[in-house]
């Protein structure tokens, strides 16, 4: 198979194409490009913490979190840092080489980063790689998140551009865009996907995806997230997605930024371990680990542990500055890699 060409000119009919590939061409592609940048035995592990959750003045559809929809979700301050950094430790523990931190809010005050900032730095300390996901960023935000050591900022376009007034009117998707210009030009690597399973039309879902290649860099992670319905929002009545076609939501990704790591995002809880095992092999580099998302449920640890262990998956390990991080969350019985991949993840 020829190199995959990294490009920023994707059409909608070149997207369009590939969703409507058979599946299992469409796997086969992807499959090949991922193996041609990534160890397709690999997972990269992140575990998310709501540090400051519910209350949140915007109206997006999807969001448990939006003060306006009665989803039973209590608005609450941002956390101490010794109550993330509690968190955070017990994270690295089970496992996880990435914390993920969500805050409820349109967007940080200035006041807001300061402590944001802390809370950064003290999880950096602990050897784990930093994301925060905070909303619109102001001037001079994300230059003082990268200072206090954050790796990564979490922005979604969360649907296509032609979608996204149905879903979002409290703010405009070139908002978006600007925020992830100040992502980029302060040096964080960026973390942005989208929902799928929202009611949009495949077309719309190739509409996301061929947004996220155009970027000017592609994201370097890349969260699908499968729609969480969650009662009292306006979409928590909506009908499930094909499992395939989430399938093919991933696949497409692959395709289109063969670089960047794939997250199979939210919604895990809701799908079957074929499902999933189909996403890694359609290119899917990461997880979500830790039995809750932001306010929802995710899988519980045990049985990500014996899903990576029937398919033979190990944790992706992160050699950053500070070393090598093992993530050992397979078995904590055996200490050595059956895997043959030379890997120090517990078979
Ligand atoms: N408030 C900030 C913002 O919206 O940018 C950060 C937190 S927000 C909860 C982060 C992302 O979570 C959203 O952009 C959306 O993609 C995802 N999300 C929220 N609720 C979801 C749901 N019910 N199902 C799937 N993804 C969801
Ligand atoms: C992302 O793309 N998905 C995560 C993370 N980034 C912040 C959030 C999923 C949230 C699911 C609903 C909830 O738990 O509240
Ligand atoms: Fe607020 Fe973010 Fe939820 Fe939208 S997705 S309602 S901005 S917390």
């Amino acid at each position: 198979m020829p190199e995959a060409a990294i490009r920023h000119d994707w059409t909608r009919e070149e997207v369009a194409a590939l969703f409507a590939l058979p599946f299992n061409e469409l796997l086969h592609r992807a499959h090949g490009v991922h193996r041609q940048h990534h160890d397709p035995n690999a997972v990269q592990v992140s575990t998310l913490l709501s540090i400051k959750t519910g209350g949140c003045p915007e109206d997006c559809a999807y969001c448990p979190q939006a003060a306006r929809y009665d989803t039973g979700v209590a608005a609450q301050k941002l956390m101490d840092t010794d109550d993330v950094l509690q968190r955070a430790r017990a994270a690295k523990a089970a496992g996880a080489s990435r914390f993920c931190m969500g805050a409820a809010w349109r967007g940080p005050k200035d006041r807001d980063i300061p402590k944001v900032a802390a809370i950064v730095r003290a999880v950096k300390g602990l050897g784990l790689e930093t994301c925060a996901t905070l909303g619109l960023l102001g001037h001079g935000h994300a230059q003082a998140l990268k200072d206090a050591g954050l790796d990564y900022y979490n922005h979604n376009l969360d649907t296509a551009p032609e979608f996204y007034g149905e879903i979002i009117h409290t703010r405009e998707y070139q908002d978006r865009l600007v925020t992830l210009a100040q992502v980029r030009d302060a040096g964080l690597k960026t973390c942005c996907g989208g929902i799928v399973g929202m009611g949009e039309t495949r077309e719309q879902r190739a509409g996301l995806l061929q947004a996220l290649a155009n970027l000017p860099e592609h994201p370097q992670s890349v969260p699908i997230n499968q729609l969480v319905p969650v009662p009292g929002t306006p979409l928590g009545g909506a009908e499930p997605i094909d499992p395939f076609e989430f399938v093919r939501a991933i696949a497409v990704a692959r395709i289109l930024m063969p670089l960047s790591i794939v997250r199979l995002s939210a919604g895990r809880q809701q799908m079957d371990d074929a499902v999933q095992a189909l996403c890694f092999f359609a290119g899917a580099g990461s997880i979500f680990y830790g039995e809750k998302l932001l306010t929802t449920g995710n899988p519980d640890v045990e049985a990500d542990r014996a899903l990576f262990r029937r398919l033979d998956l190990h944790p992706l390990e992160v050699t950053a500055s500070m070393g090598t991080v093992h993530a050992d969350i397979v078995d904590s019985e055996t200490n050595s890699c059956g895997h043959g991949c030379g890997c120090s993840a517990a078979a």
